[in-house]
């Protein structure tokens, strides 16, 4: 996420850290960096202009130089600048009403579909029953997407004969919704390649029927300052509470994320980090600051495993680890359920201090490695994953055939797990201190 911005703004304030003090002229420099770092990433170049403005302002102000940890401090000031940058607006979710309605209105392409679907999956895990509506006229295709959506996460879907118009698709929405006890309804609307006169009066006249409490600008990440500009001119003609930022997941620059709140006035509400609908993110600016910073994110991987690793499995892993009995068969098991958690590059961008790693572990698995773990994993008997000390020279060649792959790869896995396991009997047993010393290098 943000790849190229977030590694140049971690070179940067790593330079600040890394000094005991500093001086105006590395301020200076640092502000400088800051400014090419976030204007290479599309943001508004007045935005940008503010955001440097405020840092050195800040930074050089309140005898902040002539402390020794100076460095930490200006870190600190870019970090709590970029929480207020990506946090402007209302962020609140409103949900009052019986039902509640919340349409999603944008340009074609840009989300709504998907992103209605991941909404109304969220808040099924928080309670709520979402009744979805394709609420698109024109194009029976996409009443059969959302349908689709909705049978995989079994939500119900409204959808009206093709003619129907918005306006009557809407009202029906919300009858359904009171027929069917369901107390949202989320209004998927269709995209225009441009806003238009018609798209803003067809907005206009779903507002006035049934006064939904959000509609929200579903708007994509990729397209840079275009996104900003699409947003600027949707909150001329419509009255929106917020915005969805899709694709962030993609290769978009940061650009979008970082100014449309700061130029709209809007907030953004929610962001989509993926395809699947699993992929939908409350939008926290301070998490988010984190990752992008390189500070991690630990609450959302918090969250994040506690939605995807069953609990009971995670405790008898405990227990094996503890015991340090964990097998080759274990071992794949971490790896699948890690993999139900999401791209590991984004997993890694949460982990504080692993930010750095996040590409290349992510390449790692695009080039396979993974797969070829589990290849080779799944290659083995049963017997030999519980016990490999029975993995002679004849075996592992015959797991190196099976696996599709070769002889010192299958040999590297099993040394990996060897010291994977020495090290767990180290923590287990009285040689847990040891073990610590060991790894941080203190005695
Ligand atoms: N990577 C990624 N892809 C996304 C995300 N959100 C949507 N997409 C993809 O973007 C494409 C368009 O998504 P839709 O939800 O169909 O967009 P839409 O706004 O409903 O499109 P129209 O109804 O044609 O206007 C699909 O291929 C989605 O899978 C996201 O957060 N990340
Ligand atoms: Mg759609």
């Amino acid at each position: 996420m943000f790849d190229s911005l977030s590694e140049r703004l971690r070179a940067t304030l790593a330079d600040l850290t890394g000094r005991g003090r500093i001086s105006e002229a590395d301020v200076d420099a640092a502000v400088r960096e800051i400014r090419l770092s976030l204007l290479e990433a599309d943001v508004n170049f007045k935005v940008v202009k503010d955001f440097v403005g405020r840092i050195r302002e800040r930074a050089v102000g309140a005898d902040i130089l002539q402390s020794l940890t100076a460095g930490q401090q200006v870190v600190k000031i870019v970090n709590d600048e970029l929480v207020d940058l990506l946090g402007a607006g209302d962020r609140t979710f409103h949900l009052q009403g019986n039902p509640a309605v919340v349409a999603l209105v944008g340009l074609q392409g840009s989300g709504k579909t998907t992103s209605a679907a991941k909404l109304a999956r969220h808040l099924v895990r928080q309670g709520r029953r979402p009744l979805l509506v394709a609420a698109d006229p024109y194009r029976p295709a996409a009443a059969d997407q959302l349908e689709t959506l909705g049978r995989a996460l079994d939500i119900p879907v409204h959808r009206a004969p093709v003619g129907t118009s918005v306006v009557d698709i809407a009202r029906g929405g919300v009858d359904a919704a009171h027929r069917l006890t369901r107390d949202v309804v989320i209004l998927d609307t269709a995209g225009r390649l441009s806003i238009d006169e018609e798209l803003m009066a067809e907005i206009t006249a779903v507002n006035t029927a049934v006064k939904p409490i959000e509609t929200l600008l579903v708007v994509d990440a990729m397209t840079g300052q275009e996104a900003v500009a699409v947003a600027s001119a949707f909150k001329e003609a419509v009255p929106l509470t917020g915005l969805i930022l899709t694709k962030i997941d993609g290769d978009a620059r940061g650009g979008a994320a970082l100014s449309i709140s700061a130029v709209t006035g809007l907030a953004v509400k929610f962001m989509g980090t993926g395809e699947k609908t699993d992929a939908l993110e409350v939008f926290h600016p301070d998490r988010l600051a984190g990752r992008i910073l390189g500070m991690g994110d630990v609450l959302t991987l918090v969250e994040r495993a506690q939605e995807h690793v069953d609990a009971g499995q995670a405790a008898k892993m405990e227990e094996k680890l503890r015991k340090a009995q964990f097998t080759l068969e274990d071992f794949l098991e971490q790896i699948q359920q890690v993999q139900k958690m999401g791209p590991m590059g984004q997993l890694m961008s949460m982990i504080p201090g692993m930010g750095g790693m996040a590409k290349q572990a992510q390449e790692a698995v695009d080039r396979g490695e993974l797969k070829r773990v589990e290849a080779i994993i799944r290659s083995m008997t049963p017997r030999e994953r519980r016990d490999p000390s029975i993995l002679n020279g004849s075996r592992r060649r015959r797991i190196a055939t099976g696996a599709g792959t070769d002889l010192t790869e299958v040999n590297r896995l099993i040394k990996q797990h060897a010291e994977l396991a020495k090290l767990m009997k180290q923590f287990s047993g009285g040689g847990r201190k040891a073990a610590m010393a060991g790894l941080t290098g203190r005695r």
